[in-house]
């Protein structure tokens, strides 16, 4: 039987288990990647495990979130990480360097390898074949000490792309297609993989557009093949040498299979505030606009900044409207300058970034009260923008542009004059801000900042748990809801106890005081609880407030193995209409929790109301170790 192109290289890497969907599987990972905002935690966690240098091929710490220097506390966590790189064999790229997705594309990416991210977006690596997988920082912080990654086999999706994109249509709305019909529950246990003519059509950093994306389906990774365009493209980046062709047998077998018409696809933009409430633009023309972002990991390749120069290019941005541009990369960024596409973009009226997340995790640029912001971005959660109340539309870089020129939401095709773009034969290679690790570690000190504090650790299970409902949510809780994140909060992604006062305020502003009023307890949750981001901190910061186990309809794939990585059982109901019955301060009980989690069945009995719940724990034997242990550090600390 033949292969998909997930599946060769997942043989390549198999360390344990077999290759059959949902059973639990270990993979070796060649290459791993941090950023800043969850980089600190993940650092700290390396250290704690006692390895002197990584044992990856190739490990990059960015620092491309926690941007905005209003105190000396993001600047710090940069020092940490500089300097823990340097010692730890770990390169680091500079601030101003570009965000992580679209910096390892450029300069690090290889095709067949496996690359595992402490953030949500790694799969954008898929782009360029690679099985780029997005996990918690302590999954990466074991995989840089050699450690394998666990996964179970997700089941493959073949994405068959047929036909080719009309004019002003384009890969994002490919992926804001797929949202569309299989919404950000979609993916869950899957990797998307694409093939079909209209691959061919699409360069790497399209592709990259799809897979970064994915990760909006809840989806393990998304994967393209690795032909004639990626040689194409790392020829361009002066790394032929890393080319390896990966295509997926004739006779590969998937087990899901999705088809799109590209032909027939139109200018798409997904609504507030998720990122699957899709609609043609067509439908919602007209919404006057108040900001434009364009950027982010999703869209703010060469390719994209110089169709948006070329849509402004001697023109001026409509009266009310802001336009900031964060350009994905230095490597970008310096292009547009060479060739005169940055001024095209300053003289229409943009406001031009840093090359960083920016306005994308809410680092500055926060739009006005009541705002609609359209943004090139992958995610629209409520709030996350900074601006409580603004509404945010996510869009192609073709439907920002002309949108800022009319000043309201239109239709990229209304645009009289066309833009011609091509992939260049050559980037600009400049690696100036990429720091080597040094050849004597030991010879590097660690510099810490005082906002470093130490990250909580669990205790092994105790036989007997009892705490109250501190609080009930709905269905697709974002880890943006359970550890917000924004220009103010972002500076203490290493202060778990600062961090905890904020915990799941957006959904009930008195959850950290009640946790620590009554020492902990249980988070009752919906359907897809922890969807979005892969921040560890949305399960440290429950830890140290004394969660012990959330009781959910379902779980995020990250956020599922982030809480057990942590010693908090995530527990599905049984049956789901318990959920219901349950109300805050219900005073709860798992007793015999030990032989409970082994069996992996656990009875939860509600006191206050005289019933028991049958709750699932759907997790692998060495997950129930962790559990049982109180997490990975224990667990990978006792086996050392
Ligand atoms: C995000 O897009 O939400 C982030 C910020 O990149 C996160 C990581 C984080 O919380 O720091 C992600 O997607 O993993
Ligand atoms: Fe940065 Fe936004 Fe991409 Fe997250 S989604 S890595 S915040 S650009």
């Amino acid at each position: 039987m033949g292969l998909t192109v997930a599946q060769k290289i997942i043989k390549n890497h198999l360390v344990k288990g077999k290759m059959i969907s949902g059973r639990e599987i270990a993979i070796k990972i060649d290459q791993t990647l941090t950023q800043d905002s969850t980089g600190t935690m993940a650092y700290l966690q390396f250290e704690a495990l006692g390895i002197d240098k990584v044992k990856t091929k190739k490990s990059v710490a960015y620092i491309d979130h926690n941007i905005l220097q209003t105190g000396p506390e993001n600047a710090d966590d940069h020092l940490y990480i500089q300097t823990v790189a340097k010692k730890h064999g770990i390169y680091f790229s500079k601030p101003g360097n570009g965000i992580c997705h679209q910096v390892h594309l450029e300069r690090f990416g290889m095709p067949g390898e496996t690359l595992l991210g402490s953030d949500s977006h790694t799969p954008t690596g898929g782009g360029i074949g690679m099985l780029a997988i997005g996990a918690g920082g302590l999954d990466v912080a074991v995989a840089m000490g050699g450690g394998e990654y666990y996964i179970n086999m997700p089941k493959i999706v073949k994405v068959n792309l047929k036909g080719s994109l009309n004019p002003w249509v384009s890969a994002k709305d490919i992926i804001l297609e797929v949202l569309r019909r299989l919404t950000v529950k979609g993916g869950v246990g899957k990797i998307f993989e694409y093939c079909g003519e209209g691959v061919k059509s699409l360069t790497v950093p399209e592709r990259a557009t799809i897979t970064n994306m994915g990760a909006e389906l809840g989806a393990t990774t998304s994967v393209f093949p690795s032909d004639e365009v990626t040689y194409e493209f790392l020829k361009a980046q002066g790394r032929e040498e890393d080319y390896k062709e990966i295509k997926a047998d004739k006779d590969a077998v998937y087990d899901e299979e999705v088809e799109i018409d590209l032909n027939t696809l139109e200018p798409l933009a997904a609504c507030p505030h998720s990122p699957d409430n899709v609609v043609k633009v067509s439908e919602v023309k007209g919404i006057k606009v108040n900001q434009i972002a364009i950027g982010s990991c999703t869209n703010s390749s060469y390719v994209d900044m110089m169709k948006v120069a070329s849509i402004l290019h001697g023109k001026t941005i409509k009266e009310n409207v802001s336009l900031v541009i964060s350009p994905g990369s230095k490597q970008v960024l310096t292009m547009l300058a060479k060739n005169g596409a940055l001024a095209k973009l300053v003289a229409a009226g943009a406001r031009i970034l840093e090359c960083a997340c920016g306005p994308c995790i809410g680092m500055g640029q926060s739009p006005c009260t009541d705002a609609v912001s359209l943004r090139t971005f992958n995610r629209n959660f409520e709030g996350r923008s900074g601006t409580v109340s603004a509404k945010v539309y996510l869009v192609s870089p073709e439907t920002a542009a002309v949108s800022a020129l009319t000043g309201y939401l239109t239709d990229p095709r209304e645009f009289e004059g066309k833009i011609e773009v091509s992939m260049p034969k050559e980037f600009l290679i400049n690696d100036n801000l990429i720091v080597p690790p040094a050849d004597k570690g030991e010879e590097i000190k660690i510099v810490r900042g005082p906002n470093i504090k130490p990250f909580p650790k669990a205790e092994a299970l105790k036989d007997n748990i009892e705490g109250k409902i501190l609080t009930k949510v709905g269905d697709n809780i974002t880890t943006d809801h359970i550890m917000p994140s924004n220009a103010k909060l972002l500076p203490y992604r290493s202060n778990i106890p600062h961090l905890s006062n904020y915990c799941l305020t957006p959904c009930d502003k008195e959850f950290p005081k009640k946790a620590k009023e009554f020492n902990g307890g249980f988070i009752l949750g919906g359907a897809n609880y922890g969807q979005g981001s892969s921040r560890e901190h949305a399960a440290l910061v429950p830890l140290y407030l004394g969660v012990k186990a959330v009781l959910a309809k379902s779980f995020a794939r990250i956020h599922k193995a982030n809480l057990i990585n942590n010693g908090i059982m995530p527990l599905v109901f049984e049956n789901e209409k318990d959920y219901d019955d349950i109300d805050v301060m219900d005073d709860i009980i798992v007793d015999n929790s030990i032989n409970q989690v082994k069996e992996g069945k656990v009875i939860v009995k509600n006191i206050t109301k005289n019933k028991e719940y049958k709750m699932i724990l759907d997790v692998t034997e060495r997950q129930k170790n962790m559990i049982l242990s109180g997490g990975l550090i224990n667990l990978v600390c006792k086996s050392k």
